[in-house]
């Protein structure tokens, strides 16, 4: 009975590590998280994408641009100036080592301009995101309404 516990727990281990492999298959410094894209009904041609991005590594580094086969990709961050809310574009978003760089509304965000056809909810949109140190990694993330 001992020997097959042990069997048992040596499985689990494996197939946690097999979970792991996969998560950390597109980047072993940067993981993202919470990613999702705000569903828009029918007939509007850009949204935004949202997400966590957390640098695991003991370096600096920065999300430079994205991209999508579906759309045009602009890596962009909303700003209030006297009570007038702007969206820029900006050229790059500080991961700093050990950190987590929050997308959200209001805030940073990718930006998807010239969407080819209609973000379905429960759709899932290929991103590409290219990072100044940690190279290219690919996220799929899902239309939500929030
Ligand atoms: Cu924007």
């Amino acid at each position: 009975m001992k020997v097959f516990k042990k069997i048992i727990l040596v499985t689990a281990l494996i197939l946690a590590n097999a979970n792991l492999a996969q998560v950390f298959a597109k980047s072993r410094t940067i993981e993202v998280t919470d990613a999702w894209i705000r569903y828009k009904p029918a007939g509007i041609r850009m949204t935004g994408a949202f997400m966590n991005i957390r640098n695991k590594s003991n370096q600096d580094d920065s999300l430079i641009s994205a991209s999508s086969k579906i759309a045009a990709v602009e890596i962009h961050q909303t700003k209030m100036n006297n009570g007038i809310m702007s969206m820029d574009r900006v050229d790059e978003i500080a991961v700093s080592k050990g950190k987590t760089a929050q997308l959200k509304p209001g805030s940073y965000h990718i930006m998807l301009i010239g969407i080819k056809k209609d973000l379905k909810l429960g759709d899932k949109v290929d991103l590409t995101l290219k990072f100044k140190k940690s190279g290219s990694m690919k996220v799929s993330v899902p239309v939500i309404k929030k």
